[in-house]
C-alpha cells in the first residue's frame, strides 16, 4: 500500500518519500517530537525538481496567496492517507499552523534518509536533485507504512573540482568546509538594497550538479521572496 500512496504522492509532484519507525528513531529527533508512541510511523515528503511547482501553479486561484506550497502540499499528503490508509489517525509536524514554534530538523531528517549531503551555502545536496530539492511535509501516522531503507543519492561536493559555487557568492560568505558558511555574511547582503541574492542565491545556480532540476525563476522568486519577508521582519525593516 505504500507504493500505491507514493505513486499518488510522486504524480502530485511530491516525488521524495520516506518511512521511519519512531522507535528507530535517534534521541535527539525522538525527543523533540515529544516521544511519541514507538509504535508509530513517521512519514518525510520532499520534492525535488519542478513537478511540484508546475502543479501549484496549475492551482493557484484554489490555493491561499501567502502559503500555497504548504496549503497544497498538506492537501495532497492528507488526502493521499486518507485514500490508501481509511481510519488511520495522522498528525502533521510539518509544515504547522503559521506562527508556531520550530519542531524538527529537516536536514537532520533527510540525511537520515539518504537524501541530505551538506553543501557550502547550506541547503542540501544530492547527486540526483542537485540543491534542488526541498521538505514539504512530516507526518506521524499509525498507518501500517513499511519503513523504507536508506537511500545513497551521492554527495557530489566531495568530488566537485573547481567548486564553482565559493567563487560565485558576492557576499564571500561560503568556505570549502559547509560548517564555516558564514550566514551572517549571507543574509546581511540579501538585504543590502541593491543585492543580487533578494530572489535567489547566485551560489546555488552556480553549482553544475542536476541543473536540468533548477527551479524556475517563479519558484526561487517566490521561496527565496518569502525568506527575504522573513529576514525583514526579523530585522524589523519595513
Ligand atoms: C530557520 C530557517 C531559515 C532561516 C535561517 C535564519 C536563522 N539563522 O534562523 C531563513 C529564513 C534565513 C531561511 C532561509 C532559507 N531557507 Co531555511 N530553514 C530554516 C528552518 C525552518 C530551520 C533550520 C534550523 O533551525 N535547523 C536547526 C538548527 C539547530 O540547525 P542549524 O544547522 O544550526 O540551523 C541553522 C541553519 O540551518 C540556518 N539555515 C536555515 N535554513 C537555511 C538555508 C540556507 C540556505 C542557509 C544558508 C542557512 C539556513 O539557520 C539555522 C538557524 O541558525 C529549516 C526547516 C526545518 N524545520 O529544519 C529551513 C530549511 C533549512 N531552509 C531551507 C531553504 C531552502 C531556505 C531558502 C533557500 C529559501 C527557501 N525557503 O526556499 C532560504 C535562503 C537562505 C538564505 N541564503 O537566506 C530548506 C533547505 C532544503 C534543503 N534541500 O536542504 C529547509 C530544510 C526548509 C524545507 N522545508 O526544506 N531558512
Ligand atoms: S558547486 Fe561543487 S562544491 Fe559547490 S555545491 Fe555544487 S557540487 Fe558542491
Ligand atoms: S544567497 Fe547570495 S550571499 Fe547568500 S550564500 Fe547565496 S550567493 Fe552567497
Amino acid at each position: 500500500m505504500s507504493v500505491a500512496m507514493f505513486a499518488r504522492l510522486t504524480d502530485s509532484g511530491l516525488n521524495l518519500h520516506a518511512v521511519f519507525e519512531v522507535a528507530a528513531l535517534p534521541t535527539p529527533v525522538n525527543s523533540v517530537l515529544g516521544s511519541p508512541d514507538p509504535n508509530l510511523r513517521l512519514l518525510l515528503v520532499g520534492h525535488g525538481g519542478r513537478a511540484l511547482w508546475r502543479r501549484i501553479e496549475a492551482m493557484r486561484a484554489s490555493l491561499p496567496p501567502d502559503h500555497p506550497v504548504d496549503a497544497y502540499s498538506t492537501q495532497v499528503v492528507r488526502d493521499a492517507l486518507r485514500a490508501c490508509y481509511p481510519g488511520a489517525h495522522s498528525t502533521f509536524v510539518y509544515p504547522q499552523p503559521l506562527g508556531a514554534p520550530l519542531a524538527v530538523d529537516l536536514q537532520q531528517l533527510g540525511a537520515l534518509a539518504g537524501w541530505h549531503h551538506p553543501a557550502p551555502f547550506r541547503v542540501g545536496i544530492n547527486a540526483i536533485w542537485g540543491p534542488w530539492f526541498a521538505y514539504r511535509a512530516l507526518v506521524l501516522t499509525d498507518a501500517p507504512l513499511m519503513p523504507t531503507p536508506r537511500v545513497e543519492l551521492g554527495a557530489p561536493c566531495a568530488s566537485c573540482s573547481g567548486r564553482p559555487c565559493l567563487a560565485a557568492c558576492p557576499a564571500g560568505a561560503l568556505d570549502a568546509d559547509a560548517a564555516c558558511f558564514d550566514l551572517a555574511r549571507c543574509l546581511e547582503y540579501r538585504l543590502a538594497p541593491d543585492s543580487r541574492c533578494a530572489l535567489s542565491c547566485l551560489a546555488r545556480l552556480a553549482c553544475p550538479v542536476a541543473v536540468e532540476h533548477r527551479y524556475e525563476e517563479a519558484q526561487l522568486a517566490h521561496s527565496y521572496g518569502e525568506s527575504l519577508r522573513m529576514l525583514r521582519a526579523w530585522r524589523h525593516i519595513p
